[in-house]
């Protein structure tokens, strides 16, 4: 093969790499803020649909209560919530149904709502 159409495949090669990414064509998560005070979860329920890209993002706001662990246990996600710090938890809920959230003790109530 020629020097310079070998050149040539080699960039409408590099061209297709960066349009076939698809980053830009997928949808961008849906982000939903969560507030963990000493009373539980603010909101307590989301809704959402089955296959929609959600970010999830707590934030603890109090000392008291015990939020310090957020569970989502359908998903096998545990993570500290450090005081006033936003974390972000990416999740797609795969099928309808009701996905619970809660604290590192099982006492706060939280959910995701799937339709
Ligand atoms: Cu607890």
């Amino acid at each position: 093969m020629p020097r310079a159409l070998r050149a040539l495949s080699l960039s409408a090669l590099l061209a297709l790499t960066a349009c076939g990414g698809g980053e830009a064509s997928a949808p961008a998560a849906r982000r939903v803020a969560i507030e963990v005070s000493a009373s539980g979860y603010t909101p307590s329920e989301v809704r959402a649909r089955a296959g929609e890209p959600l970010l999830l993002v707590f934030t603890r706001t109090s000392e008291e209560g015990c939020g310090e662990v957020l569970a989502i246990p359908s998903h096998d996600i545990r993570r500290d919530l450090p005081l006033n710090q936003p974390v972000e938890i990416a999740l797609t809920p795969s099928a309808a149904g009701s996905l619970r959230f809660t604290c590192g003790m099982d006492m706060y109530d939280g959910a995701i709502v799937v339709e």
